[in-house]
């Protein structure tokens, strides 16, 4: 295959070209050109080669981008870990995916789960630290893998249970950033500025993967916060992408911030996306900068399949056009009878075709079947009406056991089993509810095991942040006497709302 990164390739070739000397990524002060990112992903890929899977402590660092690289160019699978994630949910990923060994920053103290992992440094520093000879330590990277070879293995949760691991190939990272490349006319010359986690598709795969492929850099902020995005945008980077929340705090922000409206009024694009953005944001934002924020829609396992286009009309509340070589199509309940209605009315769930979907679910052979149609279609459990114009508008989720807080999908089933194992809970239902920061916040619905000392939101979010992920803790908990449920037994969502 073709190299996944031909800037990098290009630097690796001629250390001593002008492309060489590009900068590729800048977290904060630390930074490093191509040829500083060969010289240092090259040896760490050669070191890992013969690794099964590994696993990266994905912090949102210099660090994590270079051992994805080099995992790239190894031709062997990285598995991104969050490395906010509690026990259980680290414990389960760790089993499901095996890997051999664990990339980590310098001096980063592991937590016991990996502790029969071996470790592995990333040393950035090598290039950091300047005066560095390139060409003497560029070793040839393999770049060794086919289309089919699986590159990352990314968890994402479903409705019940715990996440399940997708297996992304080179193929559909390299098809999916191409076509945004179509879309957006992003190029080399772009700058791209985020401040997303590394270990979903939108911060690694868009945010830090995609600046590579098309031999431009990224600016990643660490941390999220407007005044980052206010410096960044002011001093050169030309996108940026974010999550509706971070859309919704730079709205708030800008009607205080002029310096922010200013630099947000020179970007070449301002892109949101992983939920959708309240038309209510979008047009503060259009007010404040004249500028458009405009909506791509994608998915871990179908990496990005629409997209409104830089040369299309940005339109509040729709998520634009299928990307070239996505088919894509809207169906009736029966999840197989195509709607051929183009009126902006008809729902259907929206499937996808096209080289930009996983492979599978690892260990998961009936989840990944039950996934697909027959004749291969990816369900994606989203529902949409189409334009007349084919723009696609997204109106809700078949499942409604599935939450997107913060951009962060999460699985109600995931948050009660973890709620049931608190020694005050007797029984307990997750709800997602509108919140107009997170889009959804998480709402617990709890029988406790003694009224009289029921467990409060801090012992439970705090319990289910060190279970699994601070962003999955319950925001608000409302204590019942017994649960709703029907003649079956079965717990009656619909029916937990308080007034
Ligand atoms: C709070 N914290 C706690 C607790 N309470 N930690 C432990 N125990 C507790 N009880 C910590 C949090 O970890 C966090 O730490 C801080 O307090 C604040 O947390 P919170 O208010 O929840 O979050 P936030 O900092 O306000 O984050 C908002 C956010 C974030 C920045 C928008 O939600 C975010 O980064 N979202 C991005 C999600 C994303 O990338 N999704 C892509 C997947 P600290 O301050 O240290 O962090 S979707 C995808 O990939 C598809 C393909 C697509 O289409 O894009
Ligand atoms: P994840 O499984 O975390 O990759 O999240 C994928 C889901 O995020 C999709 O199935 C959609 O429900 C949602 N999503 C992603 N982008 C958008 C968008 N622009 N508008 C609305 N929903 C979105």
């Amino acid at each position: 295959m073709s190299p996944l990164f031909p800037a990098l390739a290009e630097a690796q070739a001629d250390p001593d070209g002008p492309g060489a000397h590009r900068p590729a990524l800048r977290f904060g002060d630390r930074s490093l050109t191509y040829g500083e990112l060969a010289a240092t992903a090259s040896p760490l890929a050669a070191r890992v080669a013969e690794a099964g899977r590994i696993a990266v402590w994905a912090t949102p660092t210099l660090e994590t981008a270079v051992a994805v690289v080099a995992a790239l160019l190894a031709g062997v699978p990285a598995v991104p870990l969050n490395p906010k994630s509690g026990e259980s949910e680290l414990g389960h990923i760790v089993s499901d995916s095996a890997p051999t060994l664990v990339l980590a920053a310098p001096g980063t103290q592991l937590p016991p789960t990996l502790a029969a992992l071996e470790r592995v440094d990333i040393d950035v520093d090598v290039a950091v630290d300047a005066d560095i000879n390139v060409r003497g330590r560029g070793t040839a990277s393999p770049d060794t893998g086919t289309p089919e070879t699986p590159a990352l293995i990314v968890y994402t949760s479903g409705t019940t249970g715990p996440p399940k691991g997708a297996v992304i190939p080179r193929r559909a990272i390299a098809t999916t950033l191409d076509a945004l490349a179509d879309a957006w006319q992003w190029t080399g010359d772009d700058v791209l500025v985020h401040g997303l986690p590394l270990f979903h598709v939108h911060g690694l795969i868009l945010g830090i993967l995609g600046p590579l492929r098309r031999g431009g850099s990224v600016r990643h902020l660490g941390r999220f916060e407007t005044a980052g995005v206010a410096r960044e945008l002011s001093e050169g980077a030309t996108m940026l992408f974010g999550v509706p929340t971070m859309y919704h705090r730079i709205a708030e922000t800008l009607p205080d911030d002029p310096a922010l409206a200013k630099a947000m009024a020179r970007a070449r694009l301002l892109v949101s996306g992983s939920a959708a953005l309240p038309v209510h944001d979008h047009e503060r934002i259009a007010q404040a900068t004249g500028r458009r924020v405009i909506e791509r829609y994608g998915m871990t396992e179908t990496l990005m399949n629409t997209s409104v286009r830089a040369d299309g009309e940005p339109r509040a509340g729709t998520v634009g056009v299928p990307l070239p070589g996505v088919e894509l199509r809207l169906t009736e309940e029966d999840g197989t009878t195509a709607v051929e209605a183009y009126d902006g009315e008809t729902v259907g769930e929206i499937q996808v075709r096209g080289p930009n979907l996983f492979t599978e679910y690892l260990n998961r052979p009936e989840a990944t079947a039950a996934a697909f149609t027959e004749d291969g279609w990816f369900r994606t459990g989203d529902m949409a009406v189409r334009d007349p114009d084919g723009y696609l508008r997204i109106v809700g989720r078949k499942a409604t056991d599935l939450i997107k807080s913060g951009g962060y999908k999460i699985g109600a089933g995931e948050i009660e089993n973890a709620l049931l194992e608190y020694p005050g809970v007797r029984e307990a239902a997750v709800t997602g509810e509108p919140d107009v920061d997170l889009g959804e916040r998480i709402v617990a619905w709890i029988v406790p095991a003694d009224p009289q000392s029921p467990p409060t939101v801090e012992e439970l979010a705090d319990h289910v942040a060190s279970r699994l992920a601070p962003h999955k803790r319950p925001r608000v908990v409302h204590h019942l006497d017994a649960l709703p449920r029907n003649d079956m037994g079965k717990i009656m969502k619909r029916a937990l709302t308080h007034d």
